[in-house]
């Protein structure tokens, strides 16, 4: 009886909803409210505006484009227009009425309406400093004692086989100067970044404690060895096994990027494997690398722990 009771509420609702929209469609003859009934405009040209025409890589910019009838009247139809960019790899609108940045230089975008009116604005785009949130500590193996080779050197080394792989969350930013430290010994940087490395949304770059990663490819990954300042003691990353708090810090050493302590309750340390954010880049919580969704082993430096490359800055804004 209840299911009956059920079967019946939902007819109900579905019919409601078959019904609902012939209301809505203007051709209603019962309709007199006299909109239906007005000519369509003749649309004469097209204007495009936006809200900043420089910006950072940090930065979007909100694009407004309006059209204008034969009486004079205008319209806000920036939902409406379709977008191209004449530079898509450095700037492109993957959200209607959103200019997103990828790299620096200067792209023309373009709104089309109603088939052939047109209209451009010119943007101009430069670097931006990475600023704190900017960056997450995707993935982290502190302890490499784990099957396989992850620097893919040939060589088996606990030290050396470690890595930390860094994403940037939402924009393309500049890593010159950013260091990685560990928190009681800000001043003796395990890595810092050399001029013009550069982080896009959508890409990752993985640091290893030492050795060879020649070898290692991956699109939209960058692999690097520690080049940490006490070389001569050969410290790599020194990730300890049991605990520890690594950050990204700014090249003003105040400024903390990205952090990731581990050894908590929060953060237990795992066995054999890394550890990962689940979901990845986006996340804010780390699990072990093997029951993370669809993982594909105990580590993934320098794709996604189902094995396949991270999506690039294109795919990366198609998607977020
Ligand atoms: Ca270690
Ligand atoms: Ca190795
Ligand atoms: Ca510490
Ligand atoms: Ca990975």
């Amino acid at each position: 009886m209840t299911l009956l009771l059920l079967s019946l509420l939902a007819c109900s609702g579905d019919k409601q909803g078959d019904t609902a929209p012939a209301t809505n469609t203007g051709t209603d003859p019962t309709d007199d409210t006299g909109t239906e009934t007005t000519p369509p405009a003749v649309w004469v040209s097209l204007s495009l505006s936006a809200n900043v025409t420089a910006l950072t890589t940090r930065d979007v910019a909100t694009l407004t484009a309006t059209a204008t009838d034969d009486a004079g009247a205008t319209l806000d139809v920036t939902g409406e227009v379709s977008w191209s960019s004449s530079a898509p790899l450095l700037l492109d609108v993957f959200t209607s009425g959103v200019a997103q940045p990828i790299d620096p230089g200067t792209a023309t975008v373009t709104a089309t309406f109603d088939g052939s009116l047109t209209a451009t604005v010119d943007l101009t785009v430069t670097l931006a400093a990475a600023q704190a949130g900017d960056l997450v500590f995707n993935e982290v193996l502190v302890d490499a004692t784990v099957d396989g080779d992850p620097n893919g050197d040939g060589t088996v080394d606990a030290t050396q086989d470690e890595y930390v792989e860094i994403a940037s969350v939402r924009a393309t930013v500049d890593l010159s100067g950013v260091t990685i430290i560990e928190d009681d010994f800000p001043f003796l940087p395990r890595h810092t970044f050399a001029p013009g490395t550069v982080l896009h949304a959508g890409e990752v770059i993985v640091v290893f404690g030492g050795g060879d990663v020649s070898t290692l490819s991956a699109d939209n990954a960058s692999f690097y060895v520690a080049n940490a300042e006490d070389a001569g003691l050969e410290y790599g990353l020194s990730l300890e096994n049991s605990a520890e708090t690594v950050l990204l810090m700014a090249p003003d050493a105040t400024t903390i990027l990205a952090s990731i302590a581990y050894g908590t309750d929060e953060t237990p340390v795992v066995e054999d494997a890394s550890l990962v954010l689940d979901p990845e880049v986006v996340g804010t919580e780390y699990t072990h690398h093997l029951y993370a969704p669809d993982s594909a082993g105990a580590y993934s430096p320098g794709t996604m722990v189902t094995g396949t490359a991270f999506p690039g800055p294109v795919g990366w804004y198609q998607t977020h």
